[in-house]
């Protein structure tokens, strides 16, 4: 049974702002992979069928102050913490104004310094242990932001994983730790990955609160966030989250999930799309209408369109640049 939306505490136009995030980070995916097959962008990684417990969780943070260390699959956080669609469209098309990296970086891997998100590495998991140092960095500084940081659950096995989660538990720091596990790393299943019934159970071993939360259910998600969120900002030390979600795509653009998942599992996912799932309880429960939600749709396409327009007609990085960005000006 899924949690009552009047359970979370926000209000009809915070929940219907969520529904929006979630249905642009839907969208905007998609128009990014459709990017891909036309040849105009390089690689696409996708969120779809995380977004809805990736928006719960974002909306628990202040984002004015806190920080984010996301991993590739956190396009729908990002938009909620600030990023627009028009920077992960730059980003993704490798433009000069791309505030991730000015394209240097492949796409999907999200940064805003405006916004107080930090770009992480290709080799999974590394950003857990520079969000170590962030929120290290908060306690000396005696500064009461937060930080977040995600990756997936077949990264969560590596090794600096443990050593972060370690430091931060000795620490007692400030830091949200969360797997997002949608029970594949790339072709390898859940059951090859890891032996122990949750991920979860990790965060005791470290001296913090573990919680597994159901990634498709917004107010589950929402309310393990907050109270984690607060007690970190209270000095009460870091948190571990595990939320369990969907990949409902391949793992990426250079991927084809038929060669390792069945016909039937492929035709199951879209019975845990959180995205349809969402819309339900939003009709259920007077939140809004199947005519209502179509409008909104249309007019997130049409930003999506002027994203796309507006970041393909910028300029591209300059070859003498190259160097710019990479090395500080000494
Ligand atoms: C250290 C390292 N090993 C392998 C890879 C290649 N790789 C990229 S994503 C990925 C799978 C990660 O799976 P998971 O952590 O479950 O995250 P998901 O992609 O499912 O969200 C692998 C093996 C890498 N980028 N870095
Ligand atoms: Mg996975």
């Amino acid at each position: 049974m899924m949690k009552k939306l009047k359970e979370s505490g926000l209000s009809k136009e915070e929940i219907v702002q969520a529904y929006r995030h979630v249905l642009m980070g839907r969208r905007l995916d998609e128009r990014l992979w459709q990017l891909t097959r036309i040849g105009k962008t390089s690689f696409n990684i996708s969120g779809q069928g995380h977004e809805v417990g990736q928006v719960a969780m974002a909306m628990a943070f202040e984002h004015e102050k806190d920080y984010f260390l996301p991993y590739y699959r956190d396009m729908a956080p990002c938009l909620v913490w600030g990023m627009t669609p028009k920077d992960i469209m730059l980003g993704s098309l490798g433009k000069e104004d791309d505030p991730s990296s000015h394209g240097r970086q492949m796409p999907n891997h999200y940064g805003s310094k405006e916004h107080n998100i930090i770009s992480h590495s290709s080799t999974v998991s590394t950003q857990y242990t520079v969000a170590t140092g962030v929120a290290y960095g908060a306690q000396l500084a005696k500064k009461d932001y937060v930080t977040l940081t995600t990756t997936g659950e077949g990264s969560a096995n590596q090794g600096e994983v443990q050593e972060a989660m370690n430091f931060a538990g000795v620490k007692k720091l400030p830091l949200i730790f969360v797997i997002e596990n949608n029970g594949y790393a790339i072709s390898v299943g859940r059951d090859e990955q890891y032996a122990s019934e949750k991920l979860s159970d990790r965060g005791p071993a470290f001296g913090m609160t573990g919680i597994q939360v159901n990634g498709n259910d917004f107010v589950e998600s929402y309310l393990a966030f907050k109270k984690v969120v607060e007690d970190a900002r209270k000095g009460f030390g870091p948190a571990l989250i595990e939320m369990m979600v969907t990949r409902l795509t391949s793992h990426s653009a250079d991927d084809d999930h038929s060669v390792y998942r069945t016909k039937e599992d492929i035709e199951n996912l879209k019975k845990n799309d959180g995205l349809l799932l969402f819309e339900k309880q939003l009709i259920d429960e007077d939140y809004l209408t199947r005519e209502q939600m179509k409008e909104i749709d249309a007019e997130l396409k049409k930003e999506i369109n002027k994203a796309t327009d507006e970041a393909e007609a910028m300029p591209d990085p300059k070859a003498e640049d190259i160097l710019k960005e990479v090395y500080a000006d000494n």
